[in-house]
């Protein structure tokens, strides 16, 4: 996954997407669209970042999910109609490229944020627009208490082909008893991706959870669900795979000095390369 476009957009282009792919076995690229922290919101132009990503997949045959970054304001119902308009026209130029998913509401919060009463209802009103523009590519729905309660969307799902539900976890904060929530949703039949998961702690630092990483990764394979990592940036932060100030031009090409302890080890991870 990309890092907040506004900060670290730069790195959702071709040679770095390129780089993942040949270097790092990735089949798939995320842009985090935030809408708050100077993001859509503040100004429409980060879109262009989105575009240049999801243009530089289809040339590279990589998958891409295109991610709404609802974080700040966790009421996906709060943008709606900026959402339709951004999905309506996404899904107008990219819906027939079978390679791009569309995520939209990446992290669903608040003690009032529920399945029924925001986060159901707001995806319904999107799924509507994007299938107006495109029959069949995939839609990855958030979930309550930032995309763990995967368990209370999947008792009440969203009618339609294609339509999948949004699991996040930090390998230094959420273990055992996520791990639950998923089995519940797997048993009552919802299909499940991971657009979002950290080696470190959820504020994104804290140092690399390998042993929490390793659980949480066998636990995916055995269950097929697919995967994409926070995140590619040289901000310093430990879920970043860059060390600290690295590949300032965005060009990939990266060595081992280039890249952070999380960096090294998510590449170990992606060619396979890892004692399970
Ligand atoms: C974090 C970034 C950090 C930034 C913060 C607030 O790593 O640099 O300051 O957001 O914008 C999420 C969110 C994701 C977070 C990440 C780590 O989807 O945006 O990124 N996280 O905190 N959910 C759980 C953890």
């Amino acid at each position: 996954s990309s890092h907040g476009l506004q900060w670290y957009g730069k790195y959702a282009n071709e040679n770095v997407i390129g780089w993942l792919r040949d270097d790092w076995n990735s089949q798939i690229w995320r842009s985090a669209m935030y809408l708050t922290e100077g993001g859509y919101l503040n100004s429409k132009a980060i879109k262009t970042k989105v575009i240049d990503s999801v243009e530089a997949a289809i040339k590279l045959g990589v998958y891409v999910i295109v991610d709404w970054h609802v974080l700040g304001n966790g009421d996906p119902m709060v943008h709606l109609e900026q959402s339709k308009e951004f999905f309506d026209e996404m899904s107008k130029k990219y819906g027939s490229y079978p390679n791009v998913l569309w995520e939209i509401c990446n992290e669903p919060n608040g003690d009032k944020v529920t399945w029924e009463g925001n986060i159901k209802p707001y995806a319904e009103e999107i799924v509507k627009v994007i299938r107006a523009n495109d029959p069949d590519n995939i839609i990855i729905v958030g979930t309550p208490r930032w995309s763990q309660r995967v368990d209370l969307a999947s008792k009440n799902q969203i009618k339609g082909d294609n339509i999948m539900y949004t699991l996040h976890f930090y390998a230094g904060s959420h273990g055992k008893a996520n791990r639950k929530l998923v089995k519940t949703a797997l048993k009552n039949g919802a299909a499940l991706f991971c657009t979002e998961w950290g080696t470190t702690k959820e504020s994104g630092d804290g140092g690399v959870f390998e042993k929490e990483t390793k659980e949480w990764l066998n636990f995916l394979e055995r269950n097929n669900i697919s995967w994409t990592n926070w995140a590619v940036n040289n901000k310093g932060e430990d879920s970043g795979i860059l060390a600290f100030g690295k590949d300032k031009d965005a060009k990939g090409g990266w060595t081992d000095k280039d890249l952070s302890p999380d960096g090294k080890f998510l590449r170990k991870i992606l060619r396979n390369e890892l004692d399970k």
